[in-house]
């Protein structure tokens, strides 16, 4: 594995879109006690789940410490590949590698500098080290280079691409004073454009009410297909999201694409709001003597953080009554693909949902 420093636009690599074929799919097992409820039993049964479904239709690779190998490999069927990996938390989505692609179907990874959301400022826990280190691993791993732009702070949950030059992304997280307060916009938007291929940044301003990420993308929009975008919705003018949804809209309306296309916009109708209950905070212990989470402390729960595998869309549910309704709407919009929904609160409560575990990783011809 070569660490370059050169520039991926310049070396002809961008990042292809998540509806695009994939090799496979990186998930890391969740172990953290001050994420996990209950020594995360319940959230292990979940991302068993999730790996589970999308291994239906693409190589699923588990990173695990040592400590919690033995229940790793337990717990997941043996077509899902176990790799003993220490990081120190699950989150696939934002310090595992992004994957760009070339013409020739060539892969690379690229490695952001990584601060748990926002370092010393808001960030959500220290050390971070280790996180910071998996993206060079994995591409060990898997034998690609990988391009070094640790530089820059940036999860992988903070934009989405569409493949073909657009990015979508949110202000109040990439603007926000936990990562490269330093930077202009503009200096940001060139960072994009350099390293994951974009043309066009379409920044909206926020995203789900009370996400500790500084409102990530992957929680309120995300491209369903070129020139189509899902997006969080809620019709409830006394719930703060109504007005954080409805930014979102106006905004999605009014712009066009890397292509020039007009969105279509599929609305997707926000669960019900989600509560932290006393019992769950009771299972987590404390991070440097304060509580992780309260008791009645909302929840940043959507549907819209779902993860598009080559045969299925796997999106959370919530044991709620939109559950369905949502359920549908994404099968209509993915006919193509099976919409498997599977209960994830207790994903949720570290945090996030199915899209920040998980990873993909492009088909390639190497
Ligand atoms: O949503 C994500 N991408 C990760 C959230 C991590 C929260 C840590 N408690």
């Amino acid at each position: 594995m070569k660490i370059l420093s050169s520039v991926p636009k310049n070396d002809g690599f961008f990042m292809p879109a998540e509806f695009e074929k994939h090799y496979g799919c990186i998930i890391i097992w969740p172990e953290r006690a001050d994420s996990w409820q209950y020594g995360a039993v319940m959230a292990r049964k979940a991302f068993t789940e999730v790996a589970k479904a999308i291994a239906q239709s693409e190589k699923v690779t588990v990173l695990a410490s040592d400590a919690a190998y033995d229940t790793a490999r337990e717990m997941l069927p043996d077509y899902i590949r176990v790799v003993e990996m220490t990081s120190n938390d699950s989150w696939a989505r934002d310090y595992a590698p992004t994957f760009l692609k070339n013409k020739k179907g060539i892969i690379r990874g690229v490695d952001w500098g990584f601060n748990a959301w926002g370092g010393l400022v808001d960030g959500l826990y220290f050390p971070w080290d280790k996180d910071n280190r998996i993206a060079r691993k994995i591409c060990d791993l898997y034998e690609t280079d990988i391009y070094n732009v640790r530089d820059f702070i940036l999860e992988g949950g903070s934009f989405h691409v569409d493949g073909q030059g657009t990015v979508i992304t949110t202000e109040a997280c990439l603007l926000s004073r936990g990562r490269n307060p330093e930077m202009t916009k503009n200096e940001i938007e060139e960072k994009l454009k350099n390293y994951i291929g974009a043309e066009k940044v379409i920044w909206l301003k926020r995203g789900i009410y009370n996400d500790e990420t500084n409102e990530h993308i992957d929680n309120i929009c995300a491209f369903a297909a070129p020139g189509e975008v899902v997006l969080a919705w809620c019709d409830d003018k006394n719930d703060p999201q109504y007005e954080m949804s409805k930014e979102c809209l106006d905004i999605l309306e009014k712009e066009t694409d890397a292509k020039g296309r007009k969105f279509k916009i599929y609305k997707i109708p926000q669960p019900q709001p989600v509560f932290m209950t006393d019992y769950e905070c009771e299972g987590l212990i404390n991070f440097n003597g304060e509580p992780t989470r309260t008791g009645g402390e909302r929840l940043a729960a959507s549907y819209v953080n779902f993860y598009i595998s080559n045969g299925a869309v796997i999106i959370p549910g919530f044991n709620d009554e939109n559950d369905v309704k949502a359920k549908n709407i994404f099968q209509n919009i993915f006919k193509d693909r099976e919409v498997i929904q599977i209960y994830a609160r207790d994903i949720l409560i570290g945090g996030g949902n199915i899209h920040c575990i998980t990873q993909q990783i492009p088909i390639s011809k190497q």
